[in-house]
């Protein structure tokens, strides 16, 4: 299995995760995320230790060696070179810039997503194509591609009756960021190479992860994955358990109507395994919605007050985002359960595990970091 991005903070764990179920692991990265942190003046708030430190700690607990491969998805000879050298089975691909309001700040930065987003995957489907077709690719969508319509989301696909004829269509998107549309683009870009090259795909729409341990993670502090609190790469749930400890207020922004597919990152390295278990067939271009639950960043904001155990403000901002405040939301998410994932609910206990760990390292957190700067309807925002 070859990892892409497996420095990042899904990727790493999804790598220890298939390597303790006997696979044979390959790494990807260029490490651009640690670039962002730098460029942001923040990171992430659980140290993090070098990939190949990482890899070696892994080697060393388990028995189980990683092949490592330093480089750029937007290098078409690397990938294809990588492709051809590791084999492998399924690709599982994470190497994205994965942030909304990162794609938002400027030009320079919506333009930068979208290439490095775009043309990566590209490379990869070309990569598969040249090499072996038969490798399964799985890539990292997003719940965010289809946005919020007024009828039921299904899975990637929708049934259409138009003046009385009928046809299976790819489910129309209206994301919500340029991040978000080049995961569109990538999910056209690949049900297209299944149906004129045959190649085999899961897109996995995949909802906002919480949580930052895994049972593999948890072995040595050494084998972390990052965590990030800052208002370009934090995501709502992770960021208000941070806040709820740092005693700053929950920043729910506009009326905290707005509803989410959200899911545990050990259901995350979960799917990543059924999916890759159960593969695609030759030429099907397979959607999965990877989520387990929805809520509105209200009830977020208010399961993390009650969860905590001293005081928690809870403070609505003007939207920085352009959203819907309130909207109809019933998304379909069978298939990874009907492939036999057990979901771990947003339970309490996992809350508090959390409280824990940000406790531990709360002096890490640069406080100017948290509140958003980007704006969705400036052309041109200051991150610095
Ligand atoms: P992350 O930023 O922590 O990790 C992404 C990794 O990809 C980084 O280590 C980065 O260095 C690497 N990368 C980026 N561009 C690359 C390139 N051109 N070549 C090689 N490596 C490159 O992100 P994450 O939170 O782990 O998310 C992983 C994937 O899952 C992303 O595609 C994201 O869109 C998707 N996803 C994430 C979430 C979430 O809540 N975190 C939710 C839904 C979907
Ligand atoms: N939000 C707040 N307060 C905050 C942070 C966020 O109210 O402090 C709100 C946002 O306005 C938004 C919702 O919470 O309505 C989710 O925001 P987010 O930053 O947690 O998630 P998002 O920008 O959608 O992106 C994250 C990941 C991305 C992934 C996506 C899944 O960064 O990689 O694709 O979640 S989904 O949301 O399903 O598209």
């Amino acid at each position: 299995m070859l990892v892409l991005g497996a420095d990042g903070y899904l990727g790493w764990p999804t790598a220890l995760h298939l390597s303790d179920q006997g696979y044979t692991v390959g790494l990807l990265d260029n490490f651009a995320r640690r670039g962002y942190d730098e460029e942001l003046g923040s990171g992430s708030l659980v140290p993090i230790e070098e990939l190949k430190v990482r890899r070696d700690v892994w080697q060393e607990l388990s028995g189980q060696a990683m092949e490592l491969y330093t480089g750029d998805l937007l290098d078409a000879d690397f990938v294809t070179e990588t492709v051809r050298h590791f084999a492998p089975d399924a690709i599982v691909h994470f190497a994205e810039q994965r942030s909304a309001p990162y794609s938002m700040i400027d030009l320079a930065h919506a333009s930068y997503t979208q290439h490095n987003n775009v043309i990566g995957n590209l490379n990869v489907m070309f990569a598969i194509a040249s090499v072996n077709p038969d490798i399964h690719l799985v890539k990292l969508g997003t719940m965010g591609e289809y946005g919020t319509p007024n009828i039921d989301i299904e899975e990637g696909w929708l049934e259409v009756e138009h003046n009385g004829r009928r046809d299976r269509m790819l489910f129309p998107k209206k994301p919500g960021s340029f991040y978000h549309l080049s995961k569109v683009h990538d999910s056209h870009n690949i049900e297209f190479g299944c149906r004129i090259w045959g190649l085999r795909a899961t897109d996995l729409n995949q909802g906002v992860v919480y949580g930052q341990q895994t049972p593999q993670t948890e072995r040595d502090p050494r084998l972390a994955t990052r965590f990030d609190y800052d208002a370009v790469f934090g995501t709502v749930l992770n960021r208000f358990v941070i806040q709820a400890v740092l005693g700053e207020p929950l920043t729910v922004y506009g009326t905290g109507g707005q509803t989410r597919g959200l899911l545990d990152i050990r259901d995350t390295v979960a799917c990543i395994q059924l999916a890759i278990d159960h593969p695609a067939e030759r030429g099907e271009f397979r959607v999965f919605n990877q989520m387990t639950e929805s809520y509105s960043v209200s009830q977020i904001a208010d399961i993390v007050s009650r969860t905590y155990p001293g005081e928690v403000r809870v403070e609505h901002l003007d939207n920085p985002r352009v959203e819907a405040p309130e909207h109809y939301y019933n998304v379909k998410h069978t298939g990874l359960v009907e492939l036999g994932l057990q979901p771990h609910l947003l339970s309490d206990t996992l809350i508090e595990s959390m409280f824990g760990i940000v406790e531990q390292h709360q002096d890490r957190v640069q406080r100017n970091r948290l509140l958003p700067s980007v704006k969705w309807r400036e052309t041109r925002n200051s991150v610095g």
